[in-house]
């Protein structure tokens, strides 16, 4: 639950530049891995992040979601430039429409009351858990992944330190 906004625009602000740096890492082949056989495939999870933000309008925020539909794109850097625009528009939508006392208005949301500032920290949370999932299927992909909370395997080796295992 937030109850300022302030304090969702800071911490969405960070997170999202940090899943900007995931989607980055993405390329057109990887997108294709599977969680396992017949499953959510790397690329599916990405573009469901990409939707994702744009769930908010539900709550009464007005931005554009992203281009494409609801397709996976084939593209990564369409992906990933997309999840930037509706992560910013989400951002941007926030400041700009809501106030604190906004974040205290319930929503019925499949069936279920939802506070405002709830349902942010809901999206908050959920981009955390499906980008951790990300980060596995990349490496699984052979890509490098980014920094995310803390160093990664190379950026160990890059300075001069054993990697944790
Ligand atoms: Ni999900």
């Amino acid at each position: 639950m937030f109850w300022r906004i302030e304090a969702f625009i800071q911490e969405w602000d960070e997170e999202r530049k940090i899943t900007e740096k995931v989607m980055a890492a993405l390329t057109d082949d990887s997108l294709h891995k599977q969680v396992i056989p017949g499953r959510r495939t790397l690329g599916d999870i990405a573009w469901h992040l990409t939707l994702s933000p744009h769930y908010m309008t539900g709550c009464g925020l007005s931005f554009d979601g992203p281009e494409g539909g609801a397709e996976v794109p084939e593209s990564a850097d369409f992906i990933a430039e997309q999840y930037g625009k509706v992560s910013l528009a989400l951002q941007n939508a926030a400041q700009t429409q809501w106030d604190d006392d906004r974040l205290q208005e319930v929503q019925e949301i499949m069936g279920q009351p939802y506070r405002n500032g709830e349902m942010l920290r809901f999206t908050l949370m959920h981009q955390a858990h499906h980008r951790g999932q990300m980060t596995v299927l990349m490496r699984q992909a052979g890509l490098r992944v980014p920094e995310v909370y803390g160093q990664t395997y190379e950026s160990w080796i890059e300075a001069g330190m054993e990697p944790l295992k």
